[in-house]
């Protein structure tokens, strides 16, 4: 490593370790780092995967791949040697920006995992310039910024694949960008990113406005533009298909470089589906395969053999219909297709519930995904018997095979041994480094549970995170936090089902508790990161409550001491491997039955941090693992909430009109205090959505959700107790690492 390093620096800088600064010490080692990877042995098989997402959510790959390709600690000591510090030259590495959430992330982790496994399987995605947008505050309320992220030396490496994909109007060609993918100590896959060389960045205009209308040069700049207006909308579908016609083109490539019979496409190919976005990759493989000369039977039939869909959500906007109308705008040549797949349905079953075109003469995505797929796998234990019993039942009454759980995990290369070297070095010593690979081991942990010293040195570690969590938190956003405090975050996208307007309402009660005197033992500091969805108001009156909150808890001497309020700004993929690891309470808090999965749990947990949370998603089986003594359970089961969903037995004004307590809290989002720093708009806005509607029914859970939370800062202070509940988390994440997930997928659905 030392003398790549070297010479590359004298190349291309002339300079050495010593002089060079971090940038360009951050340059040469991406190149040295690309080189190793291209040099990689690539993982192969007779069968081999293709992973189609609108979303990989990669975060920076420097360290991740030094740690993959077994350099990490040789990086780091030459740095050392020299004067230099890993952590400084790693910041110069900016975000990728292709992904939102939790599926983009998890399509990431999934990567890593596949290939770490030695498995055949690619990620295909597309080349966003500017991803998701980048989030200010000015005013405490959510700029949007672009957020370029392409620099001249990238992980990017152009290929010399081009497709061309034609559109109504007019035929565009592609350009494959290629990620070394390497797995921890094994061989290496590749992200396939496609993008068009027409994108144009300056037609951007102020914010993230542009002309929707230029898909020659809009086609790749975001990721989910704004899908308000139709224009959007028709964005998007090209943005689907251009996505899925490229994949479908690469997987037909380069099946037949490797001399595969078509007719037996199955045989070596498998195609995972990620949510429906990709759908369309099923009637462009059928439309593709008969213009080599395929009857529609057989198309039909190969393709169905091939595919596999995910499920990721029960929301009703999240599940993608598409008006006939906007694909004869778009994509007419893939109607005929959906036309026949909609007649093969509805000639076998009579129950307009799964007809793919209804009578609205919408397309139904996911029904394409379940009618034309060999399987379907929900996230959770929990999601996929919803899916099973509510969601999806019509589709399990017909197809009971096809359904199946996938729980999903993370990857602990990045989620612990990157994001958390204190405590990963820690375990190592004492367990040893099998749970690398086989995080089951991380049990062996358990035989420490009564051992005063191991106990004592878990707290000195999430105290060593949580000032370093503040040294970052002063130098990036200013903003001074107390290591002494009970850290207590929450940290995903901005929606009303994962209720941050209860959490903010906590912090209202917790603020007046002090105004009234009632002194908390220990101050206790509330972090927030999450970004609202352009469009979506209600999402964006939160965030300005809790920024609000965050300046009137600030600026209130009396309050200040014993309680302060941060939203990290441009929440992303390297602030929550900052957050993570010093995390006391993980706030999980969404409305039983809407949170699929979440993995954010999972992390958390690996990190030693005890969770509060409800009966959803992940949570049923995190708590099945560590139970009751482990976990901060509270609020109304799923089987309650479809329950009232059903009778439609909920009222957010009867909770409000009926209990003084939460009368107070919800009426103070509207009181003087706030509007002195708030805008009436917003504010107004949030108060009346939440006590006339209040659709994700946070008046539900609210005072049960501040009962539990209270002990738990109560139990905080027994501090052994504590202890022992931070090592029995990180004992049971094992179950939770994306490679035991991934070898059931390959166990029960790829077959590689
Ligand atoms: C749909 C239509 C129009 C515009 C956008 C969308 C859209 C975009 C993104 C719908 C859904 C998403 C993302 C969903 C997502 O991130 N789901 C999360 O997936 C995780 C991985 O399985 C789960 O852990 C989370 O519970 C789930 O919320």
């Amino acid at each position: 490593m030392e003398k790549e390093l070297l010479q590359i620096l004298l190349e291309r800088f002339g300079t050495d370790i010593r002089e060079a600064s971090n940038e360009e010490l951050y340059t040469a080692l991406l190149y040295v780092t690309k080189t190793r990877l291209a040099g990689m042995k690539k993982n192969e098989g007779k069968k081999k995967l293709y992973y189609i997402s609108a979303e990989f959510l990669i975060g920076k790959l420097l360290s991740n791949n030094l740690i993959n390709l077994g350099l990490f600690e040789e990086t780091r000591s030459v740095l050392k040697k020299y004067g230099r510090d890993l952590t400084e030259i790693e910041q110069m590495e900016p975000e990728p920006s292709l992904g939102n959430g939790g599926l983009g992330r998890l399509a990431a982790c999934f990567l890593d995992s596949i290939a770490t496994l030695g498995l055949a399987g690619d990620g295909v995605g597309l080349n966003y310039h500017d991803g998701l947008f980048l989030q200010r505050f000015v005013n405490c309320k959510q700029r949007e910024e672009k957020n370029p992220w392409i620099t001249k030396d990238s992980w990017l490496t152009r290929t010399d694949r081009h497709y061309e994909i034609p559109f109504k109007d007019f035929t565009l060609t592609s350009a494959m960008y290629d990620i070394a993918v390497p797995g921890f100590e094994n061989g290496c896959n590749s992200l396939h990113l496609f993008d068009l060389d027409t994108v144009d960045e300056s037609i951007i205009e102020d914010g993230i406005r542009f002309d929707k209308t230029d898909i020659r040069r809009n086609l790749t700049l975001f990721l989910y533009p704004d899908d308000s207006d139709e224009a959007g909308r028709l964005l998007r579908i090209c943005q689907q298909y251009f996505m899925v016609s490229n994949a479908a083109q690469l997987i037909l490539e380069e099946a037949i470089e490797r001399g595969v019979d078509l007719y037996r496409l199955h045989e070596s190919v498998c195609i995972q589906i990620n949510d429906t976005h990709p759908t369309m990759v099923i009637p462009e493989l059928i439309r593709l395969l008969k213009q080599k000369g395929f009857n529609t039977d057989t198309a039909v039939d190969v393709v169905r053999k091939t595919c596999a869909y995910t499920n990721h959500t029960i929301l009703a906007e999240a599940l993608e219909k598409w008006p006939v109308s906007y694909l004869e705008k778009t994509v007419p040549h893939l109607i005929p297709i959906i036309r026949d797949l909609d007649a093969r349905v509805r000639k076998d079953y009579q129950d307009e519930r799964v007809y793919i075109i209804d009578r609205d003469d919408l397309v139904h995505m996911a029904h394409i995904d379940i009618h034309y797929g060999y399987a379907v796998n929900g996230v959770a234990a929990l999601h996929t018997e919803i899916l099973k019993e509510s969601e999806l039942k019509p589709f399990y009454d017909i197809y009971p095979e096809k359904f199946n759980n996938k729980t999903n995990g993370i990857t602990f290369r990045r989620w612990l041994m990157h994001c958390n070297h204190g405590l990963s070095e820690y375990l190592d010593g004492l367990i040893g480094t099998g749970w690398h690979r086989n995080a089951g081991e991380l049990e062996k942990l358990l035989a420490w549970k009564e051992d005063e010293k191991v106990l004592k040195r878990l707290r000195e570690l999430k105290m060593e995170a949580k000032t370093e969590l503040k040294r970052y938190l002063k130098q990036t956003q200013n903003v001074e936090i107390d290591e002494n405090s009970v850290f207590d975050i929450q940290i995903k996208r901005l929606h009303e089902y994962n209720r941050q307007q209860m959490n903010a309402l906590y912090a209202i009660y917790k603020y007046k508790q002090i105004k009234r005197g009632n002194l908390p033992v220990r101050p206790l500091t509330m972090i927030f990161g999450a970004k609202a969805a352009p469009a979506y108001t209600i999402a964006k009156d939160i965030i300005h409550l809790i920024l609000c909150l965050q300046q009137l808890i600030q600026n209130d001497p009396d309050v200040h001491p014993y309680l302060n309020l941060v939203m990290v700004e441009n929440y992303n993929v390297t602030k929550a491997e900052k957050l993570i690891p010093a995390c006391d309470i993980s706030e999980q808090i969404s409305l039983a039955s809407k949170e699929a999965s979440g993995t954010g749990n999972m992390k958390f947990m690996l990190n030693g941090a005890v969770t509060l949370g409800t009966q959803d998603g992940a949570n049923v089986e995190i708590h099945e693992l560590v139970g009751d003594e482990n976990i901060y359970i509270f609020g109304k089961t799923s089987d309650e909430v479809i329950e009232l969903y059903r009778t439609n037995g909920y009222s957010s004004s009867d909770i409000y009109e009926k209990d003084p307590v939460v009368e107070e809290l919800v009426d103070f989002i509207i009181s003087k205090e706030l509007i002195r720093v708030g805008d009436p708009v917003n504010l107004g806005r949030l108060y009346k959505e939440i006590v006339s509607k209040d659709w994700f029914m946070t008046l539900l859970d609210l005072k049960d959700y501040i009962r539990v939370k209270e002990q738990m800062l109560q139990d905080y202070e027994e501090e052994t107790a504590w202890e022992k509940k931070m090592l029995v988390n990180i004992a049971k994440a094992g179950f939770f690492s994306s490679d035991r997930t991934i070898e059931e997928y390959n166990r029960d659905i790829w077959h590689l």
